[in-house]
């Protein structure tokens, strides 16, 4: 497997692909991935989430093995993912959302609370958990974040959902 993430910036270039080795594809195959992505911004969340799933199968998930869990909105994350890692059933868990930011503090408590139960969930599960949830100032910048033709993040997290599951895999040497 060789993966080109040196990264001169914070941003992942367009020419700075994943690529999966032809040994690695046969586990790719193999691999069960579960997704939960929120409705809140669903415009957003739902460009996320088909750019997330078209980019697993282009890397070789069998459809069978993607499991879609949709629920209200980011705070509501966490605890679907932990669920779902509890199950013992996923590799890797990629979690989708959209956080905007408005006019009261309501942004950053849903934003901080999502990222730090996601963490936490990753952290006590010990399956990895793909922070694909976007917290921008607003909508535009979600736009921005969410289009294929800008930053891409739902084929940004399938791709990272898939070289963890790979490298879990590895350390734990569970082939
Ligand atoms: N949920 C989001 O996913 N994005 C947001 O921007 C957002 N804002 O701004 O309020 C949001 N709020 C809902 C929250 O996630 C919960 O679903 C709700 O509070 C019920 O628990």
């Amino acid at each position: 497997m060789r993966l080109a993430n040196n990264h001169e910036d914070s941003y992942r270039h367009k020419s700075d692909t994943f690529q999966i080795a032809e040994v690695a594809k046969d586990q790719v195959a193999q691999l069960k991935i579960a997704i939960v992505v929120s409705r809140f911004n669903t415009d957003i969340t739902s460009t996320l989430y088909n750019a997330t799933y078209e980019k697993l199968i282009e890397l070789g998930l069998e459809s069978s093995n993607i499991n879609t869990t949709w629920c209200p909105g980011a705070f509501e994350i966490p605890v679907i993912a932990k669920s779902l890692a509890d199950t013992g059933k996923y590799d890797t868990i990629i979690s989708l959302g959209a956080v905007i930011r408005g006019e009261t503090w309501h942004f950053e408590l849903v934003a901080n609370q999502c990222a730090v139960g996601i963490m936490n969930a990753a952290t006590a599960t010990k399956v990895p958990i793909i922070f694909g949830v976007l917290a921008t100032d607003n909508l535009q910048q979600a736009i921005e974040r969410s289009s294929k033709d800008h930053f891409d993040t739902g084929s940004v997290a399938a791709e990272s959902a898939v070289e963890m599951a790979l490298k879990i895999k590895e350390i734990t040497h569970q082939k």
